[in-house]
Protein backbone atom coordinates (compact mmCIF):
# COMPACT_ATOMS: atom_id res chain seq x y z
CA UNK A 1 0.00 0.00 0.00
CA UNK A 2 1.36 3.46 -1.15
CA UNK A 3 0.77 6.27 1.56
CA UNK A 4 0.38 10.34 0.22
CA UNK A 5 1.70 11.32 2.96
CA UNK A 6 5.07 11.68 4.68
CA UNK A 7 6.62 8.53 5.26
CA UNK A 8 7.01 8.05 9.15
CA UNK A 9 10.41 7.16 10.43
CA UNK A 10 10.25 4.49 13.21
CA UNK A 11 12.81 3.30 15.38
CA UNK A 12 12.29 -0.01 17.22
CA UNK A 13 14.18 -1.27 20.12
CA UNK A 14 14.51 -4.43 21.51
CA UNK A 15 15.72 -3.68 25.35
CA UNK A 16 18.63 -5.00 27.58
CA UNK A 17 17.61 -7.67 29.78
CA UNK A 18 19.18 -6.57 33.47
CA UNK A 19 18.69 -10.06 35.41
CA UNK A 20 20.79 -12.21 37.62
CA UNK A 21 20.59 -14.78 34.89
CA UNK A 22 20.15 -14.83 31.16
CA UNK A 23 20.77 -17.33 28.29
CA UNK A 24 19.88 -16.92 24.79
CA UNK A 25 17.83 -19.40 24.46
CA UNK A 26 16.43 -18.82 20.52
CA UNK A 27 15.44 -15.63 22.23
CA UNK A 28 13.81 -13.03 19.76
CA UNK A 29 11.94 -10.08 20.14
CA UNK A 30 9.28 -11.98 17.62
CA UNK A 31 6.27 -9.67 18.75
CA UNK A 32 8.40 -6.15 17.59
CA UNK A 33 9.37 -8.20 14.08
CA UNK A 34 5.67 -8.62 13.54
CA UNK A 35 5.18 -5.28 14.14
CA UNK A 36 8.03 -4.26 12.06
CA UNK A 37 6.27 -6.61 9.00
CA UNK A 38 3.44 -4.40 9.20
CA UNK A 39 4.83 -1.25 9.24
CA UNK A 40 7.01 -1.69 6.62
CA UNK A 41 4.01 -3.00 4.46
CA UNK A 42 1.87 0.03 5.21
CA UNK A 43 4.77 2.43 4.04
CA UNK A 44 6.49 3.30 7.04
CA UNK A 45 10.81 3.93 7.10
CA UNK A 46 11.47 0.95 9.92
CA UNK A 47 15.03 0.97 11.16
CA UNK A 48 15.49 -1.88 14.25
CA UNK A 49 18.02 -1.76 17.21
CA UNK A 50 19.09 -4.74 19.32
CA UNK A 51 20.35 -3.85 22.79
CA UNK A 52 20.58 -7.70 23.00
CA UNK A 53 22.56 -8.30 19.73
CA UNK A 54 25.27 -10.90 20.21
CA UNK A 55 26.32 -10.50 16.60
CA UNK A 56 27.10 -6.65 16.95
CA UNK A 57 30.37 -5.60 15.79
CA UNK A 58 31.56 -3.89 18.57
CA UNK A 59 31.56 -6.45 20.29
CA UNK A 60 34.52 -8.21 18.72
CA UNK A 61 37.52 -7.92 20.94
CA UNK A 62 35.37 -6.00 23.65
CA UNK A 63 36.06 -7.19 27.24
CA UNK A 64 34.35 -7.06 30.01
CA UNK A 65 35.27 -6.57 34.09
CA UNK A 66 36.63 -9.31 34.12
CA UNK A 67 39.16 -8.67 31.10
CA UNK A 68 37.55 -11.64 29.03
CA UNK A 69 37.06 -11.07 25.86
CA UNK A 70 33.47 -11.98 24.65
CA UNK A 71 34.08 -14.58 22.13
CA UNK A 72 31.54 -15.58 19.25
CA UNK A 73 32.38 -18.79 19.63
CA UNK A 74 30.50 -18.78 22.78
CA UNK A 75 27.59 -19.45 20.43
CA UNK A 76 25.86 -22.62 20.45
CA UNK A 77 24.63 -25.18 18.07
CA UNK A 78 21.41 -24.84 17.13
CA UNK A 79 21.29 -21.03 17.73
CA UNK A 80 21.74 -20.87 20.68
CA UNK A 81 24.50 -19.72 23.50
CA UNK A 82 25.48 -16.48 25.87
CA UNK A 83 24.65 -12.95 25.86
CA UNK A 84 27.70 -10.68 26.34
CA UNK A 85 27.19 -9.39 29.61
CA UNK A 86 27.88 -6.77 32.44
CA UNK A 87 27.94 -7.06 36.46
CA UNK A 88 25.95 -3.97 37.52
CA UNK A 89 24.32 -2.92 41.07
CA UNK A 90 21.69 -4.53 42.59
CA UNK A 91 18.51 -2.62 42.50
CA UNK A 92 17.57 -1.84 46.02
CA UNK A 93 14.88 -3.77 46.19
CA UNK A 94 17.41 -6.93 45.49
CA UNK A 95 20.40 -5.63 47.24
CA UNK A 96 20.42 -8.58 49.78
CA UNK A 97 20.60 -11.43 47.42
CA UNK A 98 23.77 -12.62 47.12
CA UNK A 99 24.34 -12.81 43.39
CA UNK A 100 25.49 -10.66 40.93
CA UNK A 101 22.91 -8.67 38.93
CA UNK A 102 23.51 -8.16 35.13
CA UNK A 103 23.15 -6.46 32.22
CA UNK A 104 22.80 -8.45 28.88
CA UNK A 105 23.81 -7.11 25.95
CA UNK A 106 25.45 -4.47 24.27
CA UNK A 107 27.21 -2.26 26.24
CA UNK A 108 25.13 1.47 26.61
CA UNK A 109 27.97 3.24 24.69
CA UNK A 110 27.60 0.92 21.36
CA UNK A 111 24.16 1.17 22.14
CA UNK A 112 24.39 5.35 21.81
CA UNK A 113 26.57 5.24 19.17
CA UNK A 114 24.29 2.93 17.22
CA UNK A 115 21.19 5.66 18.03
CA UNK A 116 23.26 8.58 17.06
CA UNK A 117 24.00 6.57 13.56
CA UNK A 118 20.59 5.70 12.61
CA UNK A 119 19.30 9.30 12.69
CA UNK A 120 16.04 10.65 14.09
CA UNK A 121 13.35 8.96 13.75
CA UNK A 122 9.32 10.42 14.47
CA UNK A 123 8.60 7.98 16.89
CA UNK A 124 10.14 5.36 18.95
CA UNK A 125 8.74 1.88 19.66
CA UNK A 126 9.91 -0.30 22.37
CA UNK A 127 9.02 -3.92 23.30
CA UNK A 128 9.33 -6.08 26.59
CA UNK A 129 9.18 -9.50 27.94
CA UNK A 130 9.29 -10.53 31.79
CA UNK A 131 7.70 -8.79 34.33
CA UNK A 132 10.82 -7.89 36.01
CA UNK A 133 13.44 -7.32 33.20
CA UNK A 134 11.63 -3.57 33.69
CA UNK A 135 14.69 -1.88 34.71
CA UNK A 136 16.04 -2.91 31.13
CA UNK A 137 13.57 -1.56 29.36
CA UNK A 138 13.77 2.00 31.62
CA UNK A 139 17.49 2.30 30.70
CA UNK A 140 16.78 1.36 27.00
CA UNK A 141 14.08 4.41 27.03
CA UNK A 142 16.66 6.48 29.41
CA UNK A 143 19.00 6.32 26.43
CA UNK A 144 16.94 6.88 23.66
CA UNK A 145 15.73 9.94 25.45
CA UNK A 146 19.26 10.97 26.24
CA UNK A 147 20.01 11.16 22.18
CA UNK A 148 16.57 12.06 21.23
CA UNK A 149 14.71 13.87 23.83
CA UNK A 150 11.56 15.25 21.86
CA UNK A 151 10.86 12.00 19.65
CA UNK A 152 8.00 9.97 21.39
CA UNK A 153 8.22 6.69 22.44
CA UNK A 154 5.76 4.13 22.68
CA UNK A 155 6.12 1.06 24.85
CA UNK A 156 4.31 -2.16 24.25
CA UNK A 157 4.99 -6.12 25.03
CA UNK A 158 4.53 -8.45 27.99
CA UNK A 159 5.24 -6.04 30.65
CA UNK A 160 3.56 -3.41 29.47
CA UNK A 161 0.80 -5.69 28.81
CA UNK A 162 0.34 -7.22 32.45
CA UNK A 163 1.75 -4.02 34.56
CA UNK A 164 0.30 -0.95 32.27
CA UNK A 165 0.30 1.00 35.78
CA UNK A 166 3.64 0.12 36.64
CA UNK A 167 4.99 0.80 33.36
CA UNK A 168 3.82 4.34 32.72
CA UNK A 169 5.18 5.10 35.71
CA UNK A 170 8.56 3.72 35.64
CA UNK A 171 9.45 2.80 32.01
CA UNK A 172 9.60 6.53 31.05
CA UNK A 173 7.64 6.02 28.05
CA UNK A 174 5.31 8.47 26.69
CA UNK A 175 2.95 6.30 25.88
CA UNK A 176 2.41 2.46 26.93
CA UNK A 177 -0.25 0.11 24.65
CA UNK A 178 -1.32 -2.48 26.56
CA UNK A 179 -2.43 -5.71 25.12
CA UNK A 180 -2.88 -6.68 21.50
CA UNK A 181 -1.95 -3.11 20.73
CA UNK A 182 -1.45 -3.02 16.94
CA UNK A 183 -5.08 -1.63 16.71
CA UNK A 184 -3.87 1.35 18.73
CA UNK A 185 -0.95 1.32 17.56
CA UNK A 186 -2.14 2.51 14.19
CA UNK A 187 -4.12 5.04 15.75
CA UNK A 188 -2.07 6.45 17.52
CA UNK A 189 0.44 6.67 14.74
CA UNK A 190 -1.96 8.16 12.65
CA UNK A 191 -1.93 11.31 15.65
CA UNK A 192 2.07 11.39 16.24
CA UNK A 193 2.98 11.90 12.52
CA UNK A 194 -0.58 12.27 10.16
CA UNK A 195 -1.79 10.18 8.02
CA UNK A 196 -4.61 7.67 8.01
CA UNK A 197 -3.02 4.99 9.43
CA UNK A 198 -5.88 4.70 11.65
CA UNK A 199 -7.54 3.43 8.21
CA UNK A 200 -5.39 0.66 7.72
CA UNK A 201 -7.30 -2.39 7.72
CA UNK A 202 -6.48 -6.08 9.06
CA UNK A 203 -4.16 -4.43 11.95
CA UNK A 204 -5.42 -6.71 14.13
CA UNK A 205 -4.32 -9.73 12.25
CA UNK A 206 -0.67 -8.59 12.51
CA UNK A 207 0.25 -12.09 13.49
CA UNK A 208 -0.46 -13.73 10.75
CA UNK A 209 2.00 -11.37 8.28
CA UNK A 210 6.10 -12.68 8.24
CA UNK A 211 8.12 -11.30 10.90
CA UNK A 212 10.63 -8.88 9.24
CA UNK A 213 13.33 -11.10 10.12
CA UNK A 214 15.74 -9.06 7.68
CA UNK A 215 15.98 -6.11 10.86
CA UNK A 216 18.39 -8.94 12.93
CA UNK A 217 21.94 -8.15 11.91
CA UNK A 218 22.53 -12.28 12.08
CA UNK A 219 19.56 -14.65 12.38
CA UNK A 220 20.67 -17.37 13.86
CA UNK A 221 17.15 -19.70 14.08
CA UNK A 222 13.52 -18.74 12.39
CA UNK A 223 10.87 -18.06 15.23
CA UNK A 224 7.53 -19.31 14.32
CA UNK A 225 4.01 -18.96 15.93
CA UNK A 226 1.25 -21.83 14.61
CA UNK A 227 -1.10 -20.35 16.71
CA UNK A 228 -2.07 -17.49 19.43
CA UNK A 229 -3.48 -17.94 22.80
CA UNK A 230 -4.29 -21.32 24.56
CA UNK A 231 -7.90 -23.19 25.05
CA UNK A 232 -6.55 -24.22 29.05
CA UNK A 233 -6.71 -21.64 31.80
CA UNK A 234 -3.66 -23.09 34.04
CA UNK A 235 -3.69 -20.87 37.12
CA UNK A 236 0.12 -19.84 37.03
CA UNK A 237 -0.14 -18.93 33.51
CA UNK A 238 -0.74 -15.18 32.16
CA UNK A 239 -1.32 -16.71 27.98
CA UNK A 240 -5.33 -15.77 28.36
CA UNK A 241 -4.10 -12.28 29.57
CA UNK A 242 -1.65 -11.41 26.91
CA UNK A 243 -4.01 -12.89 24.00
CA UNK A 244 -7.46 -13.69 24.74
CA UNK A 245 -8.77 -16.60 22.48
CA UNK A 246 -6.64 -19.30 20.64
CA UNK A 247 -6.14 -18.94 16.69
CA UNK A 248 -4.31 -21.12 14.87
CA UNK A 249 -2.50 -20.46 11.05
CA UNK A 250 -3.37 -22.70 8.17
CA UNK A 251 -0.52 -25.36 7.78
CA UNK A 252 0.11 -23.96 4.33
CA UNK A 253 0.47 -20.37 5.78
CA UNK A 254 3.01 -21.91 8.45
CA UNK A 255 4.95 -24.08 5.81
CA UNK A 256 5.48 -21.41 3.33
CA UNK A 257 6.88 -18.78 5.86
CA UNK A 258 8.83 -22.00 6.86
CA UNK A 259 10.40 -22.73 3.47
CA UNK A 260 10.66 -18.87 2.53
CA UNK A 261 12.67 -18.19 5.58
CA UNK A 262 15.30 -21.05 5.25
CA UNK A 263 15.84 -20.38 2.18
CA UNK A 264 16.28 -16.25 2.17
CA UNK A 265 18.59 -16.57 5.31
CA UNK A 266 20.34 -19.92 5.17
CA UNK A 267 18.99 -20.70 8.40
CA UNK A 268 18.46 -24.54 9.70
CA UNK A 269 16.86 -24.11 12.84
CA UNK A 270 13.08 -23.84 13.27
CA UNK A 271 12.01 -22.57 16.76
CA UNK A 272 7.95 -23.07 17.74
CA UNK A 273 6.99 -19.55 19.77
CA UNK A 274 3.62 -20.66 20.49
CA UNK A 275 1.51 -20.96 23.86
CA UNK A 276 0.10 -24.39 23.40
CA UNK A 277 1.89 -26.28 19.94
CA UNK A 278 -1.09 -28.99 20.69
CA UNK A 279 -3.78 -27.79 22.00
CA UNK A 280 -6.49 -29.85 19.91
CA UNK A 281 -4.36 -32.71 19.64
CA UNK A 282 -1.25 -33.58 17.32
CA UNK A 283 -2.52 -33.89 13.75
CA UNK A 284 -1.50 -29.76 12.90
CA UNK A 285 1.86 -30.68 13.95
CA UNK A 286 1.52 -33.88 12.19
CA UNK A 287 0.39 -32.16 9.13
CA UNK A 288 3.15 -29.57 8.98
CA UNK A 289 5.72 -31.83 9.41
CA UNK A 290 5.16 -34.32 6.55
CA UNK A 291 4.85 -30.89 4.38
CA UNK A 292 8.07 -30.13 5.84
CA UNK A 293 9.44 -33.44 4.86
CA UNK A 294 8.42 -33.00 1.58
CA UNK A 295 10.25 -29.84 0.56
CA UNK A 296 13.56 -31.55 1.68
CA UNK A 297 14.49 -28.49 3.64
CA UNK A 298 16.77 -30.09 6.08
CA UNK A 299 15.41 -28.39 9.26
CA UNK A 300 16.15 -28.81 12.59
CA UNK A 301 12.88 -28.22 15.30
CA UNK A 302 12.94 -26.50 18.88
CA UNK A 303 10.53 -26.25 21.07
CA UNK A 304 12.00 -24.64 24.24
CA UNK A 305 8.12 -23.79 25.08
CA UNK A 306 6.45 -27.02 27.21
CA UNK A 307 4.22 -28.70 24.71
CA UNK A 308 0.56 -30.85 25.55
CA UNK A 309 1.41 -34.26 26.51
CA UNK A 310 -2.13 -35.01 25.34
CA UNK A 311 -1.55 -34.28 21.39
CA UNK A 312 1.47 -36.72 21.33
CA UNK A 313 0.91 -40.24 19.97
CA UNK A 314 2.78 -42.58 17.54
CA UNK A 315 2.33 -41.42 14.27
CA UNK A 316 3.45 -37.55 15.69
CA UNK A 317 6.37 -39.42 17.93
CA UNK A 318 7.67 -40.71 14.11
CA UNK A 319 6.82 -37.54 12.60
CA UNK A 320 8.86 -35.58 14.77
CA UNK A 321 11.63 -37.88 15.13
CA UNK A 322 12.16 -37.83 10.90
CA UNK A 323 11.43 -33.89 10.74
CA UNK A 324 14.70 -33.29 12.67
CA UNK A 325 13.17 -32.30 15.95
CA UNK A 326 16.06 -31.79 18.40
CA UNK A 327 14.52 -29.95 21.67
CA UNK A 328 11.72 -31.33 22.80
CA UNK A 329 9.80 -30.26 26.37
CA UNK A 330 6.55 -31.59 27.29
CA UNK A 331 4.27 -29.56 29.74
CA UNK A 332 3.65 -32.30 32.96
CA UNK A 333 4.04 -29.21 36.02
CA UNK A 334 3.59 -32.23 38.13
CA UNK A 335 3.56 -36.06 38.37
CA UNK A 336 0.68 -35.44 41.46
CA UNK A 337 -2.69 -36.38 40.72
CA UNK A 338 -4.39 -33.84 42.18
CA UNK A 339 -2.21 -31.39 41.26
CA UNK A 340 -3.04 -32.02 37.86
CA UNK A 341 -7.21 -32.55 38.73
CA UNK A 342 -6.95 -29.28 40.06
CA UNK A 343 -4.79 -27.05 37.73
CA UNK A 344 -7.02 -27.80 34.30
CA UNK A 345 -6.89 -31.54 33.65
CA UNK A 346 -4.60 -30.62 30.96
CA UNK A 347 -2.96 -34.08 31.58
CA UNK A 348 -2.56 -37.10 33.79
CA UNK A 349 -0.07 -39.70 34.43
CA UNK A 350 -1.29 -42.50 32.20
CA UNK A 351 -1.15 -40.18 28.99
CA UNK A 352 2.58 -38.99 30.16
CA UNK A 353 3.92 -42.08 29.94
CA UNK A 354 2.01 -42.78 26.95
CA UNK A 355 3.69 -40.00 25.48
CA UNK A 356 7.46 -41.12 26.66
CA UNK A 357 6.91 -44.55 25.41
CA UNK A 358 5.87 -43.24 21.69
CA UNK A 359 8.76 -40.81 21.83
CA UNK A 360 11.60 -43.36 22.89
CA UNK A 361 10.10 -45.96 20.61
CA UNK A 362 10.07 -42.97 17.84
CA UNK A 363 13.82 -43.14 18.69
CA UNK A 364 14.24 -39.60 21.16
CA UNK A 365 16.44 -40.56 24.20
CA UNK A 366 15.89 -40.18 27.43
CA UNK A 367 18.09 -36.83 27.82
CA UNK A 368 16.31 -35.65 24.16
CA UNK A 369 12.86 -35.91 26.04
CA UNK A 370 12.81 -32.75 28.60
CA UNK A 371 9.89 -32.37 31.16
CA UNK A 372 9.02 -29.23 32.94
CA UNK A 373 8.29 -29.43 36.58
CA UNK A 374 6.74 -26.39 37.83
CA UNK A 375 8.59 -25.72 41.37
CA UNK A 376 7.65 -23.03 44.18
CA UNK A 377 4.23 -22.47 43.47
CA UNK A 378 2.26 -21.34 46.55
CA UNK A 379 1.97 -23.70 49.54
CA UNK A 380 3.72 -26.87 47.37
CA UNK A 381 6.07 -28.70 49.17
CA UNK A 382 9.88 -29.76 47.98
CA UNK A 383 8.93 -33.12 48.89
CA UNK A 384 5.88 -33.15 45.84
CA UNK A 385 8.82 -32.42 43.46
CA UNK A 386 11.23 -34.79 44.52
CA UNK A 387 8.43 -37.23 44.18
CA UNK A 388 7.99 -35.67 40.73
CA UNK A 389 11.47 -35.45 39.19
CA UNK A 390 11.64 -39.34 40.48
CA UNK A 391 8.69 -40.24 38.81
CA UNK A 392 9.54 -38.65 35.33
CA UNK A 393 13.32 -40.33 35.30
CA UNK A 394 11.32 -43.38 36.27
CA UNK A 395 9.10 -42.91 32.70
CA UNK A 396 12.36 -42.64 30.99
CA UNK A 397 12.34 -38.95 30.46
CA UNK A 398 14.15 -35.92 31.73
CA UNK A 399 12.97 -33.35 34.63
CA UNK A 400 14.30 -29.78 33.86
CA UNK A 401 12.94 -27.84 36.66
CA UNK A 402 10.84 -24.80 35.47
CA UNK A 403 10.81 -22.59 38.77
CA UNK A 404 7.51 -20.76 39.36
CA UNK A 405 7.58 -17.12 38.54
CA UNK A 406 4.18 -15.43 39.70
CA UNK A 407 2.40 -13.25 37.23
CA UNK A 408 -0.24 -10.42 38.24
CA UNK A 409 -4.13 -10.89 36.74
CA UNK A 410 -3.40 -14.67 37.27
CA UNK A 411 -5.63 -17.01 38.98
CA UNK A 412 -2.29 -17.78 41.47
CA UNK A 413 -1.35 -14.33 41.95
CA UNK A 414 -3.38 -13.57 44.91
CA UNK A 415 -2.41 -16.71 46.56
CA UNK A 416 1.47 -15.55 45.79
CA UNK A 417 0.51 -12.63 47.57
CA UNK A 418 -0.57 -14.01 50.91
CA UNK A 419 2.16 -16.32 50.81
CA UNK A 420 5.47 -14.81 49.47
CA UNK A 421 7.68 -13.64 52.06
CA UNK A 422 8.84 -10.31 48.98
CA UNK A 423 6.42 -7.58 48.67
CA UNK A 424 5.28 -9.17 45.19
CA UNK A 425 2.67 -6.63 44.28
CA UNK A 426 4.63 -3.03 44.55
CA UNK A 427 7.65 -4.62 42.73
CA UNK A 428 8.20 -6.76 39.95
CA UNK A 429 11.67 -7.14 40.44
CA UNK A 430 10.28 -9.87 43.00
CA UNK A 431 8.07 -11.87 40.86
CA UNK A 432 11.69 -12.88 39.51
CA UNK A 433 12.00 -17.19 39.11
CA UNK A 434 15.69 -16.99 40.77
CA UNK A 435 14.50 -15.50 43.97
CA UNK A 436 11.98 -18.53 44.49
CA UNK A 437 9.56 -15.81 45.32
CA UNK A 438 7.06 -18.30 46.67
CA UNK A 439 9.49 -19.77 49.13
CA UNK A 440 8.31 -20.89 52.48
CA UNK A 441 9.47 -23.35 55.07
CA UNK A 442 8.62 -26.54 53.03
CA UNK A 443 10.39 -25.02 50.21
CA UNK A 444 13.13 -22.97 50.75
CA UNK A 445 15.71 -21.89 48.32
CA UNK A 446 18.11 -24.54 49.31
CA UNK A 447 15.59 -27.50 48.52
CA UNK A 448 15.73 -25.61 44.90
CA UNK A 449 18.97 -26.27 45.19
CA UNK A 450 18.87 -30.13 46.41
CA UNK A 451 16.43 -30.70 43.73
CA UNK A 452 17.84 -29.14 40.77
CA UNK A 453 21.30 -31.50 41.96
CA UNK A 454 18.71 -34.56 41.64
CA UNK A 455 17.43 -33.99 38.27
CA UNK A 456 20.73 -33.89 36.93
CA UNK A 457 22.04 -37.14 39.20
CA UNK A 458 22.81 -39.68 36.16
CA UNK A 459 22.29 -42.74 37.50
CA UNK A 460 18.68 -43.02 37.15
CA UNK A 461 19.12 -42.17 33.42
CA UNK A 462 19.93 -44.48 30.58
CA UNK A 463 21.57 -41.49 28.05
C1 LIG B 1 8.21 -17.95 23.67
C2 LIG B 1 8.29 -17.76 25.19
C3 LIG B 1 9.49 -18.07 25.81
C4 LIG B 1 10.73 -18.56 25.04
C5 LIG B 1 11.52 -17.45 24.36
C6 LIG B 1 11.15 -16.05 24.76
C7 LIG B 1 11.72 -14.95 23.85
N1 LIG B 1 11.04 -13.87 23.67
O1 LIG B 1 12.72 -15.06 23.29
C8 LIG B 1 11.51 -19.31 26.17
C9 LIG B 1 11.15 -20.76 26.10
C10 LIG B 1 13.03 -19.19 26.13
C11 LIG B 1 10.91 -18.69 27.43
C12 LIG B 1 11.50 -18.81 28.67
C13 LIG B 1 10.95 -18.35 29.85
N2 LIG B 1 9.74 -17.80 30.02
CO1 LIG B 1 8.62 -17.37 28.54
N3 LIG B 1 7.22 -17.14 27.23
C14 LIG B 1 7.19 -17.29 25.95
C15 LIG B 1 5.76 -17.02 25.42
C16 LIG B 1 5.03 -18.36 25.30
C17 LIG B 1 5.58 -16.31 24.10
C18 LIG B 1 6.30 -14.95 23.93
C19 LIG B 1 6.16 -14.48 22.52
O2 LIG B 1 7.14 -14.29 21.84
N4 LIG B 1 4.92 -14.34 22.03
C20 LIG B 1 4.62 -13.97 20.67
C21 LIG B 1 4.70 -12.49 20.39
C22 LIG B 1 4.13 -12.20 19.01
O3 LIG B 1 3.90 -11.82 21.35
P1 LIG B 1 4.41 -10.52 22.14
O4 LIG B 1 5.86 -10.52 22.33
O5 LIG B 1 3.56 -10.40 23.37
O6 LIG B 1 4.05 -9.32 21.14
C23 LIG B 1 2.74 -8.90 20.86
C24 LIG B 1 2.23 -7.82 21.82
O7 LIG B 1 2.77 -7.90 23.12
C25 LIG B 1 2.54 -6.54 21.13
N5 LIG B 1 3.87 -5.91 21.29
C26 LIG B 1 5.08 -6.46 21.49
N6 LIG B 1 6.04 -5.51 21.49
C27 LIG B 1 5.44 -4.34 21.29
C28 LIG B 1 5.95 -3.04 21.20
C29 LIG B 1 5.07 -1.97 20.98
C30 LIG B 1 5.59 -0.60 20.89
C31 LIG B 1 3.67 -2.21 20.86
C32 LIG B 1 2.74 -1.10 20.66
C33 LIG B 1 3.17 -3.53 20.95
C34 LIG B 1 4.05 -4.57 21.16
O8 LIG B 1 2.37 -6.86 19.78
C35 LIG B 1 2.78 -8.20 19.50
C36 LIG B 1 1.83 -8.78 18.47
O9 LIG B 1 0.56 -9.01 19.01
C37 LIG B 1 5.21 -16.17 26.62
C38 LIG B 1 3.72 -16.23 26.79
C39 LIG B 1 3.02 -15.26 25.90
N7 LIG B 1 1.87 -15.61 25.43
O10 LIG B 1 3.49 -14.17 25.62
C40 LIG B 1 5.97 -16.74 27.82
C41 LIG B 1 6.25 -15.84 29.03
C42 LIG B 1 6.69 -14.49 28.56
N8 LIG B 1 7.41 -16.53 29.73
C43 LIG B 1 7.31 -16.49 30.98
C44 LIG B 1 8.25 -17.15 31.83
C45 LIG B 1 7.91 -17.19 33.32
C46 LIG B 1 9.41 -17.73 31.33
C47 LIG B 1 10.51 -18.41 32.17
C48 LIG B 1 10.93 -17.69 33.42
C49 LIG B 1 10.03 -19.84 32.43
C50 LIG B 1 10.79 -20.59 33.50
N9 LIG B 1 10.23 -20.68 34.69
O11 LIG B 1 11.82 -21.09 33.24
C51 LIG B 1 11.68 -18.51 31.15
C52 LIG B 1 12.72 -17.42 31.41
C53 LIG B 1 13.39 -16.86 30.20
C54 LIG B 1 14.72 -16.25 30.40
N10 LIG B 1 15.20 -16.00 31.60
O12 LIG B 1 15.35 -15.97 29.44
C55 LIG B 1 6.10 -15.73 31.47
C56 LIG B 1 6.41 -14.27 31.91
C57 LIG B 1 6.41 -14.07 33.40
C58 LIG B 1 6.63 -12.67 33.82
N11 LIG B 1 6.71 -12.50 35.12
O13 LIG B 1 6.73 -11.74 33.05
C59 LIG B 1 5.18 -15.83 30.19
C60 LIG B 1 4.18 -14.69 30.08
C61 LIG B 1 4.47 -17.21 30.25
C62 LIG B 1 3.58 -17.39 31.45
N12 LIG B 1 4.02 -18.11 32.45
O14 LIG B 1 2.47 -16.92 31.49
N13 LIG B 1 9.72 -18.08 27.16
S1 LIG C 1 -1.63 -25.10 28.67
FE1 LIG C 1 0.27 -23.87 28.75
S2 LIG C 1 -0.17 -21.98 27.63
FE2 LIG C 1 -2.13 -22.98 28.08
S3 LIG C 1 -2.86 -22.00 29.96
FE3 LIG C 1 -1.75 -23.88 30.56
S4 LIG C 1 0.39 -23.22 30.88
FE4 LIG C 1 -0.67 -21.56 29.75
Amino acid sequence: MNLSFHRPRLLLVNPWIYDFAAYDLWSQPLGLLLIAARLKAAGAEVSFLDCLDPAHPGLKGFMNQAGRRFEEARRRSFGQGKFFSEIIENPKAVSGIPRYYRRYGVPPELFRDDLVRAGEPDLVLVTSGMTYWYPGVTAAIGAVKEVYPRVPVILGGIYATLLPEHAKQFSGADQVLAGKAEEKLFKLLGEIVGGEWEAQTGAEEIWWSYPALELKRRLESIPVLTSRGCPFRCGYCASRILFPGHFRREVSEVLAEIQDASRRFRVQDVVFFDDALLAGGGDYLIGLLQGVSELNLSLRFHSPNGINIRGINATLAQGMKKAGFKTLRLSLESGDPVFQEKTGRKVNNREFEQAVKDLRDAGFTQDEIGVYILAGLPRQEAREVFETIKYVKGAGARPVIAEYSPIPGTELWLESVKVSPFDISHEPLFHNNTLLPCRWDGFSYEDLARLKLETKRVEDLDG
